[in-house]
């Protein structure tokens, strides 16, 4: 019998503490062993005074990390397992939370997918370094989920001098972001390409300083999201989902049109709660959001919504939730 390899690789090299995502076959996702993980490596290098920094990695090339193990999520609510549900976010978040308190650097390397709890083990950090392999969403809305890990707090703060409008657009459609595109979003840090990510990563552990992250990032220029500024203002810079519908139809342009395709395809109720869930969001601090989100998760997670998310995305992988209410629902909105 071969022993189990661990979900969550921590291991020290001098003054660095690194952190291996290691389920590389579900794309990293956060199960309840690496989440626990996690928390014993912060608990302990937090009092370390000889540590300098941490350095997150996904393991196996493709991933950063895909996500929360929302299968296992949606297995315990039919079961009849709430306390698990609870368990599993209540550990997950108090996670996000000793990152944003963490004392040293917190350096993510997102060289592939990153999405839902994977933006939440890096959002939260002082550094996260995304190459031209890097995509990063937060896409709830199409398993009945809301953006949670803390972005209830991140999302409304995004840089964008358009009220909300980029935190919007992420949470409710899900859009990807590329590498460049999240520094330029301000969810990333630093571009740096993948063929420097071996002399940055032993920079780092040898010298010991984040400071020598500035010496392999590339600078961003304007790109997509800059262009799609002034649209993103007009559309989710509007605080209703009728305001925003309608905004997107008076655009006329291909753009809008697959913006309105993808919020007919979401959860109609999980576009309601995550409005209300950004608005409340940016008024309170991140310790503040990360309770909110768990109250919710107990009301979310027992809506038929989810596991016929998860189910119609994840499980069965046949991408046609029925919703309920379904979609049509939306028409009564649309003016
Ligand atoms: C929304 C999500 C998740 C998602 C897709 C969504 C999520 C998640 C995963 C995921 C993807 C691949 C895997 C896996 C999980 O996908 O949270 O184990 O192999 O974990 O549209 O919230």
């Amino acid at each position: 019998m071969t022993e189990a390899e661990p979900s969550l690789i921590a291991t020290r090299q001098g003054g660095a503490g690194l952190l291996l995502m290691n389920r590389p076959r579900a794309l990293n996702a956060l199960d309840l062993g690496m989440i626990d993980a996690l928390a014993a490596a912060i608990a302990a290098w937090r009092e370390d005074a000889a540590l300098r920094l941490v350095l997150l990695e996904g393991a196996g090339g493709r991933a950063f990390c895909a996500g929360g193990d929302v299968r296992r999520v949606r297995q315990d609510v039919l079961e009849g397992r709430p306390e698990a549900v609870e368990a599993f976010f209540a550990r997950e978040y108090a996670v996000n939370a000793a990152i944003a308190a963490f004392p040293r650097p917190w350096i993510s390397l997102i060289d592939g997918v990153c999405m839902g709890g994977g933006i939440g083990v890096s959002v939260h950090g002082s550094h996260r370094i995304v190459t031209e392999h890097a995509m990063l969403a937060m896409p709830e809305t199409a398993i009945a989920l809301f953006p949670d890990v803390g972005t209830s707090h991140v999302l409304p703060r995004l840089p964008d001098g358009l009220g909300g409008g980029l935190g919007r657009w992420l949470a409710l459609t899900g859009a990807r972001l590329h590498g460049a595109e999240a520094v330029e979003a301000g969810l990333a840090t630093h571009f740096v390409p993948r063929e420097r990510l071996p002399a940055l990563r032993a920079a780092l552990i040898e010298g010991g300083d984040a400071a020598a992250v500035a010496h392999y990032a590339e600078p961003v220029p304007e790109g997509r999201i800059a262009a799609l500024r002034p649209v993103l203002a007009r559309c989710f810079g509007q605080e209703s989902l009728p305001a925003i519908l309608a905004a997107l139809e008076a655009e006329g342009t291909e753009w809008a049109a697959e913006q309105l395709a993808i919020l007919r395809r979401v959860s109609p109720t999980s576009l309601a709660v995550t409005l209300e869930l950004l608005r409340r969001g940016a008024a309170l601090n991140l310790t503040a959001c990360l309770e909110m989100e768990l109250a919710l998760t107990r009301r979310v997670t027992q809506h038929p919504d989810f596991a016929e998310g998860v189910r119609a995305v994840l499980v069965d992988k046949d991408q046609t939730p029925r919703w309920s209410p379904p979609a049509d629902a939306m028409a009564f909105f649309t003016p």
